[in-house]
C-alpha cells in the first residue's frame, strides 16, 4: 500500500541541527526534508506550524509481558506499545529472559510475545548462567539474531544475579562478538543482608525496601563493573542509574576516557524515595523498583548529570503490576513485585522537566531520548532522525499545549500510575509510526502486527578504536626481563 504524507512548516529537529522544514513520507520511509515541498492531492498534509516535528521516542529499557517475582506484567508488547505510542514512544528494546539458562529458548517465547506489536521493538539478552553453549549461543544471537547487547544482573540473589567470574567471562565474549555488556548494579549478596536487617528490624513495609538496598551497594556495584570492563577493555552501558553514587562512578570512569554509558530512567529522574513512607500500602508499593528510588537530592543530580553529558540517554524500566499483585507483599515487601510505569510517560516528563525548565535544548532533549539510543545499538540514522531515508517514526510536540498524567486515561493495563496527577508544558499532539498516523486528537489507532522487528547490529561506535587500544597495551608490556644469577644472593 503507498501511504503518502506532508508534514508542513514544522521546526524539525534533529540532535545534530534544528529547521523550519517540510517532511514528506512515502511507504513508512522519509523522502524528504527541506522547506516548502509542493505535492499533489493525493497526499494527506499535516499542519506543524509552531510545533516541533522530531524522530520519535526510543525507550533502550523495558520490560513487555515479563514473568518475574512469580507473576506476570501486566502490559504486554500491544498494550505496552500503544502506550509508548500515546506517549510519542515509537521504538523500544525489551530484555530477552532465558529459559532454563536457554538463550534461544528465551528468544522464541519473545519472538511470540512480539507478533502482536503495533510499533518497532529490538531486543536485549540477559546472561543468567555460563557455560560453552551459552557462549556459542551469544554468538548466534549476534551473528544470526540481531541482538547485540548483553545484560548482566549483579543484584537477585538465587534468581538472576551472576558472579564476577560470569561477569567477566561475559565481558570477554561481548568484546570479541562487538556486542555492548549492560549492567543492573546493585551488589546482591549485601541486598540479601539488608533485607535481613530489614525484617529483623521488623521494618517490613515498602520503606523497608528502600532501606533495605541504599545507593552504598548501587556505587558498589557500578564501580565493580566498571572497573572489570575497564580489565577486559570492553565498552560497559550502566542501566538504570538511580543514585549519585552510581553516577559519580560513571563520571570518574569517563572523565579518565573509558567508554561507560549511563542510564537514568523517568522515576530516578523526577521521584524521591519519601512516597515509600505512605501509609497506605498500595501508594506506597507501586513506587517498588530495584535499584530503588532515592532519597530528594539524587533525583536533581542526576538531572544536572544528564543535561553535562556525564550520563547519555533516558529509559524508563516500564515494567508494571497492578495493586493485587503488588498486594502479595503487603507482609514482606521482599514479595513486593519490581517494576514502575514509564513508556507512556517519559517523552511528555523528559521535556517538562529537562526543556522546560531550561536544563538543555531541544536538540539535546533528542539526542537523550532517541539518537544517542540509535547510536549506542547501532540503528542510526535509520532510527533516531528525520533525515530523507530514515524510517517515518516521527512526532509532533506543541510546546503551548500542556500534559496531565492520570491512572483514569492512560493507556497501560496498569490501574495505577506512579505519575498520577502530573502535568506540565509540552504535548506530543501526533505520533507517526512506520509512515502511519496512529495517534492524533487524542486517539490511538494502533494495528496488532504492524511492528517490525529491528536487528541490531554488532560493533557500534563504541568500539572504534578498542584493538588500537589493546595493540598500546601490548606493546607497552616488555619483554620477559632477562636476568643472569644475582650477585645479590649470599647462602649463609
Ligand atoms: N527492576 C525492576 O524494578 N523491575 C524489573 C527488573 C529490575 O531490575
Ligand atoms: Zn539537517
Ligand atoms: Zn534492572
Ligand atoms: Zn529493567
Amino acid at each position: 500500500s503507498s501511504s503518502k504524507l506532508l508534514i508542513k512548516g514544522g521546526t524539525v529537529v534533529n540532535a545534530h541541527h534544528q529547521e523550519v522544514a517540510d517532511v514528506y513520507v512515502e511507504d513508512g520511509i522519509i523522502i524528504a526534508v527541506k522547506p516548502n515541498i509542493k505535492v499533489g492531492d493525493d497526499v494527506a498534509v499535516l499542519d506543524a506550524t509552531g510545533k516541533y516535528v522530531m524522530p520519535g521516542g526510543i525507550d533502550p529499557h523495558t520490560h513487555l509481558a515479563f514473568e518475574f517475582m512469580g507473576t506476570q506484567t501486566v502490559d504486554d508488547f500491544f498494550s505496552g506499545q500503544a502506550a509508548a505510542l500515546a506517549g510519542g514512544t515509537t521504538m523500544h528494546i525489551d530484555f530477552v529472559i532465558p529459559v532454563n539458562g536457554s538463550l534461544s529458548a528465551g528468544l522464541e517465547t519473545y519472538e511470540k510475545k512480539a507478533k502482536k506489536s503495533c510499533m518497532d521493538y529490538g531486543f536485549h539478552m540477559a546472561i543468567t548462567k555460563w557455560d560453552e553453549v551459552v557462549s556459542q549461543e551469544m554468538e548466534i544471537m549476534v551473528k544470526e539474531k540481531g541482538i547485540n547487547s548483553f545484560k548482566f544482573f549483579l543484584a537477585y540473589k538465587g534468581a538472576l544475579m551472576i558472579s564476577d567470574e560470569l561477569l567477566l567471562q561475559g565481558l570477554k565474549k561481548c568484546k570479541s562478538l562487538g556486542a555492548l555488556a549492560m549492567v543492573h548494579a546493585e551488589n546482591g549478596d549485601a541486598v540479601y543482608e539488608g533485607q535481613e536487617r530489614m525484617i529483623e528490624l521488623g521494618i517490613t513495609g515498602p520503606e523497608g525496601h528502600a532501606l533495605s538496598r541504599p545507593a552504598v551497594l548501587e556505587g558498589e556495584a557500578t564501580s565493580r563493573a566498571i572497573r572489570l570492563a575497564s580489565f577486559v577493555n570492553t565498552p560497559l552501558y550502566v542501566v538504570h542509574v538511580m543514585s549519585i553514587d552510581a553516577m559519580e562512578e560513571i563520571a570518574r570512569a569517563r572523565k579518565a576516557g573509558q567508554r561507560v554509558i549511563g542510564e537514568p530512567v523517568v522515576s530516578g529522574l523526577i521521584l524521591d524515595d519519601s512516597v515509600l513512607w505512605d501509609p497506605d500500602f498500595v501508594n506506597a508499593a507501586k513506587y517498588v523498583m530495584s535499584p530503588p528510588i532515592r532519597p530528594s537530592g539524587h533525583d536533581k543530580a542526576l538531572q544536572a548529570a544528564l543535561s553535562t553529558g556525564i550520563l547519555q540517554l533516558v529509559g524508563t524500566d516500564h515494567c508494571v503490576f497492578n495493586s493485587t499483585q503488588k498486594a502479595v507483599g503487603i507482609d514482606d515487601f521482599r514479595k513486593i513485585p519490581n517494576g514502575v510505569n514509564g513508556i507512556e510517560e517519559r517523552m511528555h516528563l523528559v521535556w517538562d522537566t529537562m526543556v522546560e525548565s531550561g536544563q538543555i535544548s531541544v536538540s539535546d532533549y533528542v539526542r537523550i531520548t532517541s539518537t544517542e539510543c540509535a547510536r549506542i545499538f547501532n540503528i542510526y540514522p535509520k532510527k533516531g532522525a528525520i533525515l530523507a531515508g530514515s524510517d517515518a517514526d516521527i512526532i509532533i510536540l506543541n510546546p503551548n499545549a500542556s500534559f496531565e498524567i492520570s491512572a483514569k486515561s492512560h493507556h497501560t493495563r496498569s490501574d495505577t500510575n506512579v505519575y498520577d496527577g502530573k502535568r506540565g508544558k509540552g504535548k506530543v499532539e501526533v505520533t507517526i509510526s512506520g509512515g502511519r498516523i496512529v495517534w492524533e486528537n487524542n486517539e490511538l489507532k494502533v494495528v496488532p502486527g504492524a511492528g517490525k522487528y529491528i536487528e541490531m547490529p554488532a560493533f557500534s561506535y563504541l568500539f572504534d578504536g578498542i584493538g588500537k587500544a589493546d595493540a598500546q597495551y601490548l606493546s607497552s608490556l616488555r619483554a620477559p626481563v632477562k636476568r643472569s644469577q644475582s650477585t645479590n644472593l649470599h647462602s649463609s
